[in-house]
């Protein structure tokens, strides 16, 4: 699958009797955007046809945050009754096309109601702040109480829109914790609101600067961000993409990989598509 191109088998979007499990947790954390007050936090884990906890069998791990308006059950519970990535991911793993593994899909919200107000620049400080979260609580508590494997080669992170602008500031701030990432549909927004396409330059060089603050330029990445040419997310990410590739972030070590749908717009069934193509690849 070299070129990222195939579309998702039509059976894929039908339920298989090989499938996995999903699990709820709850953790405590920490209002990191605003008053740092503890908070009860949701997450949906899917474990893999076969999970056996008696084994010892360790598994990769995949972190995978919603758009702006979404929450925690949006990636596997699926649109309009249909959980349509769960069941393409079940017939990945039992055809063999990707290795089994666990998947977390938290929230970066701290009350439902944030979800439901839409609000972009109150998502926008969630997002920039959630970081924190993942690396003091949620990753903690997903490796203690599952068998994953602890290292950062086996940890990758992704995300639709303004999770995909999680994504971005996850990679920024955790490299040391996570090898690698899929933004999906949306800019790093480290220069504000969809500064990718009006401030691409800043972005870009913020991006960078953040990563030499944080210490991280010893540590190699894979990024494969993949959008569609309708999205409205397209001239923010694609021009922030362009220019890192332009200022090195491919090569050396590291795979930066872009790619653009034709047809692809701002909704899930496009991040589908994407999710099919790239995770055999991605570790
Ligand atoms: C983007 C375009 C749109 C983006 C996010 C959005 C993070 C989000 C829109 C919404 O939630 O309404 O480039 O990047």
């Amino acid at each position: 699958m070299s070129d990222y191109s195939t579309r998702v088998p039509k059976e894929y979007y039908e339920p298989i009797a090989d499938c996995g499990t999903i699990e709820e947790i709850t953790y405590t954390s920490k209002r990191y955007a605003t008053d740092q007050g503890e908070l009860t936090k949701r997450a949906l884990v899917y474990l893999p046809k076969g999970f056996d906890r008696a084994s010892d069998k360790e598994y990769k791990t995949l972190y995978l945050m919603h758009g702006g308006g979404g929450n925690e059950e949006e990636f596997l519970y699926g649109q309009d009754g249909k959980k349509a990535l769960l069941y393409i991911i079940d017939h990945m793993i039992a055809n063999g096309e990707l290795e089994p593994l666990i998947i977390v899909t938290p929230s970066f919200y701290y009350d439902p109601s944030q979800s439901l107000t839409h609000d972009i620049q109150e998502a926008g400080a969630l997002t920039k702040a959630y970081h924190n979260e993942f690396r003091n609580e949620l990753l903690p508590y997903i490796e203690a109480h599952y068998p994953v494997i602890k290292n950062r080669e086996s940890r990758a992170f992704s995300g639709f829109s303004m999770g995909s602008e999680t994504t971005w500031e996850v990679m920024l701030n955790c490299l040391d914790l996570v090898k690698n990432f899929m933004p999906f549909s949306g800019d790093c927004w480290i220069a504000g609101e969809k500064a990718g396409f009006t401030k691409t330059q800043e972005t870009v060089e913020l991006m960078e600067q953040k990563l030499k603050d944080n210490g991280f330029e010893k540590y190699d990445y894979n990024i494969f961000s993949f959008t569609g040419d309708g999205d409205i997310a397209f001239p923010a990410l694609d021009a922030q993409i362009k220019l890192m590739f332009e200022r090195g972030w491919d090569g050396n070590g590291n795979r930066l990989r872009y790619g653009s749908w034709a047809e692809g717009i701002h909704w899930y069934p496009w991040i589908y598509e994407y999710f099919y193509n790239i995770m055999p690849d991605l570790f």
